[in-house]
């Protein structure tokens, strides 16, 4: 598991080489903008069940199939199942975005999920239906300019997005 730091350092390592200025100008802009990571990781913890929730009952209307007898999330059983597959998704997102590197979400969270998918009959291109209302409600979150100090948030709202395509395309 990397952050934005020991990802580099890792790579640098490798080459047996010293940290560039361009690593390390990197770095310090990350530095510099860290409140808002910080804020977004909040702001979506903060709001992690609505999240879940709605994007849970966002993807039943859509897909009514899926709660109807003989659907993957039939039975109360699957219902709590496919809603804590949600959330543990996100929470391995907000850890990305707090480290600021994938690694924590591919290495914990994706690996083999699409293969566990595939042997429990979870439809996995429900699932990333499922995170990309997640990202979107997420992201709607982080961009609220209420309350907060003005700023420009595109690249992280970006990196976040990357890491909700991420998840929904290893499991899609
Ligand atoms: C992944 N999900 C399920 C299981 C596992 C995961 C390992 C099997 C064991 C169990 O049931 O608990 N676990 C989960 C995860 C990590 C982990 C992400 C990461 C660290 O450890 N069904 C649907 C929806 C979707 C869904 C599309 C959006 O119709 C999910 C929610 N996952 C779902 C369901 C089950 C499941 C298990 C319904 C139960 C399947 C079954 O037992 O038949």
């Amino acid at each position: 598991m990397f952050d934005a730091f020991t990802k580099v350092v890792s790579q640098a390592d490798t080459r047996g080489e010293l940290l560039s200025g361009g690593q390390i100008d990197a770095l310090s802009q990350l530095v510099a903008e860290s409140s808002k990571r910080l804020d977004a990781v909040n702001r979506i913890t903060g709001s992690a069940s609505t999240i879940v929730t709605n994007a849970a009952r966002s993807l039943f209307d859509e897909q009514a199939q899926l709660i109807a007898p003989g659907g993957n999330a039939y039975t109360h059983r699957r219902m709590a199942a496919c809603l804590r597959d949600l959330e543990i998704i996100l929470r391995y997102v907000t850890y990305a975005v707090f480290a600021g590197d994938a690694s924590v979400l591919d290495d914990r969270c994706l690996n083999g999920l699409r293969e566990t998918y595939l042997a429990l009959g979870v439809p996995g291109a429900s699932v990333a239906v499922g995170v990309g209302k997640m990202k979107d409600a997420a992201l709607a979150i982080v961009n609220d300019p209420a309350g907060i100090t003005p700023g420009d948030c595109s690249a992280l709202a970006s990196e976040i997005a990357s890491y909700f395509d991420r998840a929904a395309a290893a499991v899609a």
